[in-house]
């Protein structure tokens, strides 16, 4: 059932077409208000190519680490086995889905391989199949460079393949690495949520980040089935911003803000984190004096 209290607070995020790095600048980025990039990536080969049977090949290792509802890793599995589930939960009737488990999530590379020469490899065999065309090419802090290569040509750690079958979520939180993040939609549907950024965050930020630590992941595949219609989430600090996210689709998610995302059809997609010049704020360079960048 609709709730109609919650209903009424949310709004759609802005959608624009044909999106420039002169307009993402102007009015996106140096105004921290997301956007989605309409179809930004819609000519992308990944989006005919990314089936899982090529993901399987592409990635070329025998077992990953899935994670749950939030981006620790909790097991090692075959990949095979990893995307049979993918796919079987895809097919599976509303009805008898496993509402009560915590779906697998693939999250590539998670932090703890970061380093590992497969990820440096699968990167690079897939540096053709994305781009980020409305990216400005100067003045970034991290990756640190005055002109920088491209996503696609430049390894940075928080670059990630998300692979996640439909019932799939990313919990509440706050980008750790306290940059600002495209989400970019490869295959399946998406839909985001995002909270203007509030000091009254903190305390459910900081519950979550206690249960996180306790390895307490919340199971939130219910509302996953519920997100493409009814189900929206609210912490009563302000309006609901929704995305919602298919293939092309490149969601920019502003340094701060507090965001949740739910797979509603099984999806792969690529996260890119990057802090640019006009991302610099007070609270930011004063820890950049004091050397403890981390968790801003
Ligand atoms: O799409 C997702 O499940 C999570 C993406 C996200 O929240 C992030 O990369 O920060």
């Amino acid at each position: 059932m609709i709730d109609m209290e919650q209903e009424r607070t949310v709004v759609e995020v802005e959608r624009r077409e044909g999106l420039t790095a002169r307009i993402f600048v102007r009015d996106f980025l140096s105004k921290k208000r997301p956007v989605i990039a309409s179809g930004a990536g819609s000519g992308w080969r990944a989006l005919q190519k990314w089936s899982p049977s090529f993901l399987v090949a592409a990635l070329g290792v025998s077992s990953v680490q899935v994670s749950g509802s939030f981006f620790d890793p909790v097991e090692k599995i075959s990949l095979v086995d990893f995307f049979a589930e993918f796919e079987r939960l895809d097919k599976l009737d509303s009805t008898r889905f496993p509402i009560e488990s915590v779906i697998p999530y693939l999250r590539y590379p998670s932090p703890v391989s970061v380093a590992e020469e497969s990820d440096a490899r699968f990167w690079e065999s897939v540096s053709n199949d994305w781009d980020i065309p409305f990216l400005p090419r100067f003045s970034y802090i991290r990756p640190p460079a005055l002109r920088a290569p491209p996503p696609n040509r430049f390894r940075y750690p928080e670059r990630q393949l998300l692979v996640a079958p439909r019932g799939a979520c990313t919990t509440l939180h706050v980008d750790r690495t306290n940059d600002s993040a495209l989400l970019c939609c490869v295959s399946g549907k998406r839909v985001a949520f995002l909270f203007p950024p509030s000091e009254r965050f903190g305390s459910v930020l900081a519950a979550e980040d206690r249960a996180r630590e306790a390895a307490v992941y919340p199971v939130k595949t219910r509302q996953c089935l519920e997100a493409e219609d009814s189900f929206v989430p609210s912490y009563g600090f302000g309006p609901t911003l929704r995305a919602i996210l298919t293939p092309g689709d490149i969601l920019f998610i502003p340094k701060r803000w507090p965001h949740e995302v739910y797979t509603v059809r099984s999806s792969a997609a690529i996260t890119f984190n990057f802090l640019h010049l006009l991302d610099l704020d007070r609270s930011h360079l004063q820890c950049m004096s004091l050397s403890r960048c981390e968790n801003l």
